[in-house]
């Protein structure tokens, strides 16, 4: 053995590997009574241009504004007209109707997929509200919202998860991997956190042009733990571009609890720290809070005072996709006894304290807005469901592989062609 490592081990204590393991597994019962709740009101709101060492207590604190009586309080309150709160909340009962609805239709075989955003509803419509129109969105699967904040057709976000002939991606993604940036809505791509240093160039380029534009980008806490997410971060910070980072803390990547992403050791917010990033730990179930707290970061962004990191901290309250079953791995009220409620629950509790707000306007909402994403779908039904026939030519498949068809694309498709025309006669056409 070689002199330096001559020291002796026989005393040391065996090293051991700590393996993260969730509190309750199924058929425990959960508590939650350790997870600190402030005092709604009791954290200080910031100047948009502090320095991010002076935000530090931030990535470890929750901002909150809606108290659980329905009462919004303290600096954070943005005081939001009830016009707006209403319209909030019908884009967030929207959001929920049109998953309810989706998650049966996958259900009775007529598409392959899909995810729902229950309990998250506020991560992505409240955050949307409180952006401009032209700024920039980058999504995981998981941000509906946005696309439905932004009045985008339901129909064609239907039509893309039934692959079907009004489907605008020709049926070439897998269901609820939308794409409209004319809508300011991203690509959504399958490889987590990719879209996050995309998020950081376009805020760049944003920046270099010397437009006026900013970009916000969403992953899931289990997301944050892959390199790219180190990278946005670290372009962030050296350009200070004008970029919003949302973290999605809903506790689970899929079976993973949010210990298997670093969550059992610091908040996730704490992450902006080391990369000298202003960060903000807040209660991704109380809209006014995610609104405060994106309107903060807007203006931050906006004033050329660089990019922010935001937590949401949150619950996904039903299973990861329609692939997964959550009973399998937590225990099935988790969802119901997390502490900070459901999100539009909440929303509808402030409208009625504020006597801006009924039962009855709500439950004829409620219908207004099932029967509208009933309406649709059965439009969007018409042009296709899976099973029933391809929907797309099938030449469709060789084109925007390149901007232009190269040579041996080219080839392949005729060949596609010919097979086809033998198979099927020269006038055949997918149903
Ligand atoms: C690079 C990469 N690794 C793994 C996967 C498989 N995968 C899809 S979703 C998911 C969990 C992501 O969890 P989280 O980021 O917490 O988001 P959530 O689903 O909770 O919204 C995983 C591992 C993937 N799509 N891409």
């Amino acid at each position: 053995m070689p002199e330096s490592d001559s020291r002796p081990a026989s005393n040391l204590p065996p090293l051991s590997l700590h393996i993260p393991e969730p509190r309750y597994r199924p058929g425990d019962t959960p508590d939650f009574g350790d997870i600190v709740v402030p005092e709604v009101g009791a954290t200080p709101r910031p100047s948009e241009d502090s320095k991010p060492d002076a935000m530090r207590d931030m990535c470890y604190g929750l901002v909150r504004v809606l108290d659980f009586d329905g009462q919004a309080k303290g600096p954070w309150d943005p005081k939001i007209a009830p016009e707006r709160l209403r319209a909030m909340l019908r884009y967030m009962m929207l959001v929920r109707a049109f998953d309810d609805r989706m998650f049966r239709a996958q259900r009775q075989g007529k598409t392959s997929f899909y995810m729902k955003c229950t309990g998250e509803e506020a991560t992505s419509v409240a955050s949307t509200m409180a952006l401009d129109r032209s700024d920039m969105c980058f999504p995981s699967y998981r941000q509906q919202g946005i696309l439905i904040t932004r009045d985008y057709p339901l129909i064609q976000m239907m039509n893309q998860i039934y692959s079907n002939r009004g489907d605008h991606l020709l049926g070439r993604q897998l269901p609820i991997m939308y794409s409209a940036p004319e809508h300011g809505f991203f690509s959504v791509s399958g490889n987590l956190a990719t879209q996050y240093p995309q998020a950081v160039g376009w805020a760049m380029a944003s920046a270099s042009k010397g437009d006026s534009r900013i970009a916000t980008v969403w992953c899931g806490e289990g997301s944050s733990a892959e390199g790219d997410f180190h990278s946005a971060l670290t372009f962030a910070t050296v350009y200070n571009a004008p970029v919003i980072f949302n973290v999605v803390n809903n506790q689970w990547a899929i079976s993973s609890f949010s210990g298997f992403a670093g969550g059992e050791r610091t908040t996730f917010a704490a992450r902006a720290v080391g990369y000298g990033i202003a960060g903000l730990r807040i209660d991704g179930n109380d809209p006014l809070a995610v609104y405060a707290a994106t309107q903060w970061a807007a203006d931050r962004a906006r004033t050329n005072n660089g990019p922010t990191l935001i937590e949401h901290f949150t619950y996904r309250s039903e299973g990861h996709s329609t692939s997964d079953d959550p009973s399998a791995y937590r225990p099935s009220d988790e969802p119901t006894i997390w502490p900070f409620g459901d999100p539009i629950a909440r929303l509808k509790q402030h409208l009625v304290t504020l006597g801006e707000w009924n039962e009855a306007r709500h439950e004829a909402q409620r219908t207004e807005l099932d029967d509208l994403v009933k309406t649709t779908q059965k439009q969007s039904e018409k042009l296709g469901i899976l099973g029933h026939g391809m929907h797309q030519p099938f030449e469709t498949m060789f084109q925007d592989v390149f901007e232009e068809m190269p040579w041996h694309l080219k080839e392949q498709c005729d060949q596609m062609l010919a097979e086809q025309e033998a198979k099927f006669g020269p006038n055949w056409k997918p149903e």
